[in-house]
């Protein structure tokens, strides 16, 4: 069992792939056939390009405030590639890459991040719950679902994702308690990307690693390099198998690093190491997997560009569609959080309106 040969307790790290793509243990290889592979590493370029296009469109005032993923995406990539259609995902805010890996069209995502909420209605088919802005709500969500999952003795998991600062919140403790306690089929990732905001992850916990909290949940828990995709493939691998044979969650700490801000309102320079983050950039998991598909002899660098061209195009013709409908009714904004508006609020709509506001 990989929870035991990496036991958090002696704080071991499972990696398949090495920052320069190179394979560590040939025995932990997971056989994934071409097609997925390359999917996998599509799914991370696209989020990587959408992405950094978001960025842009945000910072030449077109797009509302956006959380991005950039490091992340094999943290996301590698969890949602072991997942079959019928399990579900519940996401925090910072999953894109996954979210398009399960079927989510970037359309939504576009919109849900340009301030209209129907980019959190995902197609029921798809499986996943809306984005989730309060911190670590979504652990005992997917608590219910997995819950839901055993009385109905249904073949399925719920994967939720949580954030190194989420594990400090109550309802992480809360969902993952529960989880373990009434033996649910349930995955909980902690995507340990170094910092909530400007709270660096040495300040968050005293634990050695995220992974050990699963000790005192009497479940397994194992730290994965969560740049690498196929060490997070295999860890989920795994904790998908024992929780659909009834030996109940997984606690999976991807260890990460966001290279971007937390969100556009933020300046990362003012409070991280930039010896650190350069050290970061040299394990970007793009970089690793696109080495290992070439090595492969799956991937080129021309098809690099090729793709970001692509990729970029598309993000470019999706985002001004958004903005040719997804404008949402001022009123809208208003009229649905109070039965009489407070004068200071009443002013707002007003000033809205004469700015322009629809
Ligand atoms: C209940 C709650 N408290 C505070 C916030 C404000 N807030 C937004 S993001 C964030 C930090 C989250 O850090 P982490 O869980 O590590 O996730 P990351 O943003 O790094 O993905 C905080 C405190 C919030 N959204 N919800």
């Amino acid at each position: 069992m990989l929870t035991t040969k990496f036991d958090p307790l002696k704080d071991k790290m499972l990696q398949v792939l090495d920052p320069k793509g190179k394979v560590v243990d040939a025995k932990l290889e997971p056989k994934i056939d071409d097609e997925t592979l390359i999917k996998m590493y599509e799914t991370m370029l696209l989020g990587r390009t959408a992405d950094t296009k978001a960025l842009q469109y945000q910072r030449q005032g077109r797009m509302l405030t956006y959380a991005p993923i950039k490091g992340q995406e094999a943290a996301q990539v590698g969890v949602a590639a072991a997942l079959g259609k019928e399990d579900w995902f519940v996401p925090a805010f910072r999953e894109m890459a996954a979210l398009l890996y399960k079927g989510a069209p970037l359309k939504q995502l576009y919109l849900y991040w340009y301030g209209n909420e129907e980019g959190n209605h995902f197609d029921p088919d798809l499986k996943i719950l809306p984005i989730s802005v309060p911190i670590a709500s979504q652990i005992n969500h997917a608590a219910g679902i997995a819950y839901a999952s055993k009385i109905q003795k249904k073949e399925e998991v719920t994967v939720a994702y949580v954030g190194d600062g989420g594990t400090s919140h109550g309802e992480f403790h809360e969902g993952v308690n529960f989880g373990a306690v009434f033996n649910l089929p349930m995955i909980t990732v902690i995507q340990n990307n170094q910092f909530a905001i400007s709270t660096p992850r040495s300040v968050q916990s005293k634990a050695k690693n995220l992974a050990t909290k699963a000790v005192g949940y009497g479940i397994p828990g194992i730290v994965v390099d969560g740049n690498d995709p196929l060490a997070m493939y295999i860890a989920t691998v795994e904790a998908r198998e024992r929780a659909l044979k009834g030996d109940g969650p997984t606690l999976i700490e991807a260890v990460t690093y966001r290279l971007g801000p937390h969100t556009t309102s933020d300046d990362p320079t003012i409070y991280r190491d930039e010896k650190d983050f350069k050290d970061a950039e040299t394990k970007d998991p793009l970089i690793r997997f696109k080495q290992y598909l070439i090595d492969k002899k799956l991937w080129s660098d021309e098809k690099d560009e090729e793709k970001i061209k692509e990729f970029t195009d598309y993000s470019n013709k999706i985002f001004k569609e958004v903005e040719e409908t997804g404008l949402v009714d001022l009123d809208d904004v208003f009229d649905y959080q109070y039965e009489t508006l407070p004068p200071h609020i009443e002013e707002q709509r007003q000033r809205a309106k004469e700015r322009g506001g629809k």
